[in-house]
């Protein structure tokens, strides 16, 4: 019986053939539920299935990886209880990413810090939050804890009316799936030109080589698993930005049960956007590391 709750990730993906480095990270992934002990917000655009931080860690295994940075789904609105037992579970293996009422005080900051979280997620995709507040953003965004940063959502056709609220961001910042970019333009089509224009425009920048899934779909004659277009148009950029790159699985896929990727396969694009061991271990340990373990 169908319950109308989706499930969007693969029931048995492969195993990869790319073997990552001792430590590495998945710094970008979810977990969903159990609705029954962390209800979805009544505001969530979409209702999944369960997905666990069991399922999660069993993942992190077969993958071959040691560590997560759990992100606050929107399906779980402003109520951080899901991400915060995921990381408690872990073991130390885990960190998050939460999402927070703009009014949130200085203790429940300081809480959220003692439960493995260190930046606040601000998602500005219109088919995933009601409102997205910039001038609340940036006021919670200049009371953040000690070494925190914010990570920001956003399409590549709004990148232009967001710049100004970027710039004045005070904390580090990181654009999840590089603000999407059609990657069917190449790597020096308009949108990769102006995200690296927001790359050169301050140091502390820094950009999710993710979702190869979202951003090379099938489409007539091109596109999809095993996204080449996503590896022709990413590659470049994490060579020239190979200290602000991060990676992940974006497990469990929110929203992508009409194309839900092999896991294993995602893993496999590592070494097509980062082709030697060095750009591999900033990839998936020093850069992450630096974000999300550096105390
Ligand atoms: C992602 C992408 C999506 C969803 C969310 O918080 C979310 O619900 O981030 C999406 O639908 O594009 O990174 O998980």
């Amino acid at each position: 019986m169908s319950t109308g709750r989706i499930v969007s990730w693969h029931a048995d993906p492969s195993v990869p053939r790319f073997v990552p480095p001792a430590g590495a990270i998945d710094a970008h992934c979810h977990v969903f539920g159990p609705m029954a002990r962390f209800p979805f917000s009544a505001r969530a655009k979409y209702l999944p299935e369960d997905a666990s931080a069991e399922m999660l860690f069993a993942l992190r295994d077969r993958l071959g990886f040691a560590r997560n940075v759990i992100v606050q789904a929107s399906c779980h609105g402003t109520d951080n209880a899901a991400t915060l037992d995921a990381i408690a579970r872990s073991q130390g293996r885990a960190r998050g990413v939460a999402v927070v009422d703009p009014a949130i005080s200085e203790d429940d900051l300081a809480a959220l810090h003692a439960g493995g979280i260190r930046a606040v997620r601000f998602n500005f995709l219109k088919r995933l939050v009601d409102d997205a507040p910039q001038d609340k953003f940036l006021d919670v965004a200049r009371r953040l804890p000690a070494g925190w940063h914010v990570v920001i959502y956003f399409e590549a056709d709004i990148l232009a009316e967001l710049r100004g609220f970027i710039d004045a961001l005070p904390v580090p910042v990181v654009v999840d799936h590089m603000g999407r970019p059609d990657v069917a333009q190449g790597p020096h089509g308009a949108d990769m030109t102006a995200f690296r224009a927001l790359l050169g425009s301050r140091p502390d920048i820094w950009f999710k080589a993710t979702c190869p899934d979202r951003l090379d779909m099938r489409r007539a004659g091109a596109g999809g698993d095993p996204w080449d277009g996503f590896a022709t148009a990413v590659a470049p950029l994490v060579a020239d930005y190979p200290d602000r790159a991060l990676w992940g699985t974006d497990w469990p896929h929110p929203n992508m049960e009409q194309a839900i990727p092999d896991d294993g396969h995602l893993v496999d694009m590592i070494p097509r956007i980062a082709p030697t061991a060095e750009l591999q271990h900033k990839l998936l340990i020093a850069n992450p590391e630096a974000l999300y373990w550096a105390d």
